[in-house]
């Protein structure tokens, strides 16, 4: 074969140049966290807002073919609370083609130390300037304990800010160290924060630093527009109220190394753990959910 095949994973020099260093992927890997430098240009983060618009607007390019039962899905009825909507990577092509850039991915990977980076789930979040509701905190919380059907222990999420986003809008807070924590055994961690207790789950965050002698150091992550900020799935982190006067916006990209497959988990009282995709994706010849199904869970970057 004489045509050339290009990579469409390749970066440029320039974009090489915004990997993190050797000493930044240690850092993540002792702090369980990471602030990226600018990944997206402003007009990138513009297009997410205009396309974010359209979506609340009504525009989808393409529906879940069913409603899977765990399913955050802000519609307009709902008013005036925090937004979340799942899989906008599969419902907004516009969305889906600024998300996947492959330098994106290619961060991941250095910070997971992984071959390979698909996406896991994308959840589209909008946090209005409302102080006084309550929807708008996000207590502590790991994302792993909702992952619990992935083998992988080296999954990670990108949160991506569509502005500069700091403590007074409520930005992502990080616990610092606390991806490497053991927990309080007991817990049914795998229900979802929405479902919980703030003060419970506070009270958790603290007996869980106890239990392992550490101190809970809280860091706010200052985001510039354009910067991403990662989060190891075992970090502990959570948000305020936006005291700003405009909307909060994000994308938060959660993603899995090539190697994350499907395992069976049982909750503590015998029944089995399901994710969303376990009834929208592809089956394994084993018969087990496929999470390398492109259709969800799109390969962003691989070696
Ligand atoms: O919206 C936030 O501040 C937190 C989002 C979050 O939990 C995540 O990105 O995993
Ligand atoms: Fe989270």
């Amino acid at each position: 074969m004489t045509a050339e095949l290009t990579d469409q994973f390749a970066l440029t020099e320039a974009e090489r140049a915004l990997l993190p260093t050797d000493d930044e992927v240690a850092q993540y890997a002792a702090h369980g966290w990471y602030l990226s430098r600018k990944l997206f240009t402003d007009s990138e983060i513009d297009a997410l807002v205009e396309a974010t618009e359209r979506f609340y607007a009504g525009h989808t390019d393409r529906r879940l073919p069913l409603r899977p039962p765990n399913l955050a899905y802000w519609t307009p009825e709902k008013g005036d609370v925090q937004r979340h909507n799942d899989y906008i990577h599969y419902e907004s092509d516009e969305v889906a083609a600024i998300l996947r850039k492959p330098l994106l991915g290619a961060v991941a990977a250095r910070l997971a130390q992984a071959d390979e980076i698909r996406v896991w789930q994308s959840t589209l979040i909008f946090k209005p300037p409302r102080p006084e509701e309550a929807s708008n905190q996000v207590p502590w919380h790991m994302d792993r304990h909702y992952w619990q059907t992935c083998a992988s222990e080296r999954m990670l999420t990108a949160f991506i800010p569509f502005h500069d986003c700091d403590e007074r809008m409520g930005t992502i807070t990080m616990v610092d160290g606390s991806h490497a924590w053991t927990e309080v055994p007991g817990d049914d961690s795998t229900r979802h924060f929405a479902q919980r207790d703030r003060a419970e789950l506070e009270e958790l965050l603290a007996a869980n630093a106890a239990h392992n002698g550490a101190e809970v150091r809280k860091v706010p992550m200052i985001i510039p527009k354009g910067h991403v900020s990662f989060h190891h799935c075992r970090t502990y982190h959570g948000s305020g109220a936006n005291l700003a006067d405009v909307p909060r916006r994000a994308v938060s990209l959660h993603l899995q190394d090539g190697d994350n497959r499907f395992r069976p988990f049982l909750k503590p009282d015998g029944t089995p753990v399901f994710y969303n995709h376990d009834v929208l994706v592809r089956r394994t010849e084993d018969g087990l959910p496929d999470y390398a199904d492109q259709n969800y869970c799109p390969t962003l970057w691989r070696k």
